[in-house]
């Protein structure tokens, strides 16, 4: 029997002691099955704050993980498929869950969801976890030597339920109801009518920003449940992609000046940082390349706001419309970067670390965390979201497949339409005071290739 060669390539994606960041190690490939055509890919996977809880807001912090590979002699990092069976567990898959874990893959095969399998809070830390991975369906022979990359990007679950658009307050073209001024309830992914009189269609503040017409059932109404990245796309996590993409796309998606070193092994200046001066593009690549996908203005809401929540007029994504202070912190987005007190910073140029502001003992206040536990969702750098605006209302619930399009260097969803054709929006403010409110909806239409030194983005998935 023919055994795969194997390189491996243990990705550590960041082993920071002040990180919240997840870290993975003892990356190896295993278990053979030349009849079937398959391997067991092995490793080991911790992070810190993981929580899981059945009080309140009922959800639990996991990872995304999917793997690239590629041939050996070759240059060019292809998205492995990952074993699916119905219903997606990991007995019915193949994989091995750590005592502890479950393990759902997604049912296109493109990576799994890792979480606690109960009720719990600090460290996880994971050892022998094994994922199917049909190397035969990805063109790899069973003689083939390979390479392989294992990614874990650090989600929250968003769970299921009506919420509410808008929050009675004076943002800019906030959601509101169109027969009155008071927020709108969403509790369903049907269709929902813009404009008119009826209470139970859609309007905006101002009207300026919601054209008439209807939001079909395609479009994510934040109402059915996904995962959240827990932070904004990291200096790390951006050097880890354009490692792992082809020279030519690199070219193009590489904001001057970013990272140090050449590609592919560009170091980031600070990894634990979010990343910014990104352009919607760059985001788009990141997510299609990440097999996740951006969040709708309306999941923005729901995954700050939280389900079946009453909101508060003009509220943050703590929940609150309080500062617990304007601080300048330490170390500035260093891995070291530490905040004596409170959740807005004052006067700071450059992101700050990749949840800085959480710690064991930080209240939602003081973390600036959402109702499910997402970070940075106000301020810091801005949030790439789909418009509900007419450019936005073809998108349909699609996600990436691993691969960008070679010629054009770029993502290749079909329905994300463009980042320059007026279908993205950016919300949540940035480093600045303001536009930080949850339902703000000032840049509600951008056009977007710029990069700006504040803006950035996060990606989503569709639970199942
Ligand atoms: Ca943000
Ligand atoms: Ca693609």
């Amino acid at each position: 029997m023919k055994q795969i060669n194997l390189i491996l390539v243990a990705l550590l994606l960041t082993c920071m002691a002040h990180a919240n960041n997840v870290v993975t190690a003892n990356i190896s490939i295993g278990g053979q099955n030349t009849s079937s055509h398959y391997s067991l890919i092995k490793y080991d996977i911790s992070w810190d704050n993981s929580w899981r809880t059945s009080n309140n807001e009922s959800n639990y912090d996991g990872c995304w993980i999917f793997v690239k590979f590629r041939k050996k002699n070759t240059s060019a990092w292809q998205h492995a498929t990952i074993n699916y069976a119905s219903p997606g567990t990991a007995a019915a898959c193949g994989h091995t869950q750590p005592s502890g874990s479950l393990i759902q893959t997604s049912s296109d095969g493109k990576g799994v969801w890792m979480y606690r399998s109960a009720n719990g809070n600090g460290t996880v830390n994971w050892m022998n976890a094994q994922l199917r991975w049909n190397y035969g369906v990805d063109g790899v022979a069973d003689n083939d030597s390979v390479e392989i990359k294992l990614f874990a990007v650090e989600m929250v679950y968003v769970t299921q339920g009506a919420f509410a658009l808008g929050s009675n307050g004076s943002e800019y073209y906030h959601f509101r109801r169109a027969d009155k001024d008071t927020m709108f309830n969403v509790g369903s992914e049907n269709a929902i009518t813009v404009g008119g009189s009826s209470p139970s269609n859609l309007s905006s503040a101002s009207g300026v920003y919601l054209t008439s017409g209807t939001i079909p059932a395609t479009y994510p109404k934040g109402y059915n449940a996904f995962w959240c990245m827990k932070y904004e796309i990291s200096q790390q996590q951006y050097a880890d992609f354009l490692n792992t993409i082809d020279s030519a796309t690199v070219a193009l998606r590489r904001p001057s000046g970013f990272a140090t070193g050449s590609h592919p092994a560009y170091v980031a200046q600070n990894p634990t940082q979010a990343m910014n001066y990104l352009g919607i593009d760059d985001v788009l690549a990141l997510l299609d390349w990440s097999a996740l996908r951006p969040m709708t203005e309306f999941e923005y809401e729901k995954a700050c706001r939280g389900a079946n929540q009453v909101p508060i007029p003009n509220e943050y994504a703590w929940g609150n419309t309080t500062f617990s202070g304007v601080a300048t912190p330490t170390d500035l987005g260093l891995s070291t970067e530490t905040w004596g007190s409170g959740n807005v910073a004052n006067g700071i140029t450059t992101p700050i670390r990749c949840g800085a502001l959480a710690t064991a003992t930080s209240t939602r206040t003081s973390s600036g965390g959402t109702y499910y536990g997402i970070m940075e969702m106000s301020g810091n750098v801005w949030e790439v979201t789909v418009t509900a605006e007419t450019g936005g209302r073809t998108f349909i619930n699609a996600h990436g497949d691993g691969n960008l399009d070679a010629s054009a260097q770029s993502f290749n969803v079909p329905s994300w339409g463009g980042a320059n054709s007026s279908f993205y929006a950016y919300r949540g403010g940035d480093i600045s005071t303001s536009y930080l409110q949850v339902s703000d909806r000032l840049y509600s239409v951008t056009n977007g290739s710029y990069r700006y030194s504040n803006s950035g983005g996060r990606g989503v998935r569709t639970a199942q």
